[in-house]
């Protein structure tokens, strides 16, 4: 199972350019709203630098790609109907974007930095994306809250007394968002509230309405559309303002992205994706010229366009993944050896749970693990570190 990444946001922000460029799937675009009903789920790649040249081996990967030392592993990336305020009461595509939502890991919220869109998606101009992050969080939390708020209800009426277990009765309810009883829990008194629905304000339900929210759904925004003097603008106030400082923003040109994979596609650049420049390999007109200059300007401004790093920094910065290699400590003459394969992992997994990973009858038979760079033996419940390569000696085979 591959994490999954959902793009979100109100209308006509980029999410479908975004996915169509990170995937390169044909999802169709426009500057209307709702062009996007159904999500569509493609296969987009975080980068990890690939571990075989320090062992002086070739890499075959068996999903994904290797170019130039640099893996590209698979994560599924869903295109999520746009967003409109209400939705929690079923507006716009209202409950029907909620429920896709429960399938992902994190989330990427498309923001139009350029502020030529309105909260529903309809042309204007000075609009402040403020707004939009703020209402994006809030939609969230109210469909959070209701959720929780039937929790409670359910609650109340299931148990009386002694027997009334708050955190069991809310994990069950908040199932679909994949958060445990003892998470409830934590997440309760760490707000500094009592074992005990009856004790809570509405501010309370609020509030652990928006943590469990916010633990659950971890997020990006992609400060979209820098290819604009706008964006750039709002870009430097919005990451100043403090009010912001518990988001992390990328700023990002979905439309620079599409248009350098198409190129590359085309064979007039060559290009790969999340670099910060792509050389130009056949004779173009003077406006293609033009629109590859300013590209270039820009990724050398922002360091790429963004769309690669958005990816990279919900897997790895906000939900804290580390990727592992299993890799073997005989050598290169050893079939295992070869660099098939680089997982996923969250964070704080143990060479257990990369055992587990890779299949339950590895996981039961695990002695311990050798770390191939320094050939140690490493435990069963060594906390890994991202890029690890790490053999596992078990007295179980995987069987296929
Ligand atoms: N300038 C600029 N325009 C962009 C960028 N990304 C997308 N756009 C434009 O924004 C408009 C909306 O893009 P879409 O990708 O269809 O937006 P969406 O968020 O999927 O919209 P819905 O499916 O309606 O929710 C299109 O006209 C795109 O060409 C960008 O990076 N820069
Ligand atoms: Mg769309």
């Amino acid at each position: 199972m591959s994490y999954r990444i959902g793009l979100v946001g109100k209308p006509s922000v980029g999410k479908s350019t975004f996915f169509n460029a990170a995937t390169m799937n044909d999802v169709p675009e426009g500057a209307y709203p709702f062009t996007t009903i159904d999500p569509s789920v493609g296969e987009a790649y975080v980068r990890v630098p690939c571990a075989a040249p320090e062992f002086d081996e070739t890499c075959t990967p068996s999903v994904g790609v290797c170019a130039d030392g640099t893996r590209f592993v698979p994560v599924q990336l869903v295109d999520v109907a746009g967003l409109v305020p209400g939705a929690h009461e079923g507006r716009g595509l209202g409950n029907q974007f909620l429920t896709d939502l429960n399938e992902t890991d994190v989330l990427v919220h498309v923001v139009d930095f350029s502020g030529t869109t309105d909260i529903e998606g309809e042309p204007t101009e000075g609009h402040d994306p403020r707004e939009d992050i703020d209402f994006l969080e809030e939609e969230l939390d109210a469909w959070y809250l209701d959720v929780l708020e039937k929790g409670i209800d359910k609650h109340g009426t299931r148990y009386h007394g002694a027997e009334a277990v708050i955190e069991e009765d809310l994990a069950e309810q908040l199932s679909a968002f994949g958060i445990t009883k003892d998470e409830v829990k934590q997440v309760i008194l760490a707000e500094g509230l009592e074992l005990d629905a009856d004790a809570w304000e509405e501010s309370d339900r609020e509030g652990l309405a928006r943590e469990i929210r916010k633990r659950t759904k971890p997020m990006v925004v992609a400060a979209n559309k820098m290819d604009t003097p706008e964006a750039q603008r709002n870009f430097e106030e919005i990451t100043a303002d403090p009010d912001y400082d518990h988001l992390t923003f990328v700023p990002a040109s979905a439309h620079a992205e599409k248009a350098l994979k198409n190129a590359a596609e085309t064979g007039v650049v060559e290009y790969t994706a999340g670099e910060d420049d792509f050389d130009v390999r056949a004779d173009v007109s003077t406006d293609q010229a033009d629109g590859l200059d300013r590209i270039a300007t820009f990724l050398d401004e922002y360091g790429g366009t963004g769309v690669q790093s958005c990816l990279e920094a919900a897997i790895f910065d906000v939900l804290g993944c580390i990727a592992v290699f299993p890799g073997s400590a005989n050598g290169p003459k050893d079939e295992k050896g070869v660099f098939r394969d680089c997982f996923l992992l969250p964070e704080d997994s143990t060479t257990e749970d990369f055992a587990f990973h890779i299949h339950s009858d590895i996981g039961e038979g695990l002695l311990h693990g050798i770390d191939c760079r320094s050939d140690r033996q490493v435990s069963k419940s060594h906390e890994l570190s991202h890029r690890d390569v790490i053999e596992l000696v078990s007295t179980k085979q995987a069987i296929a």
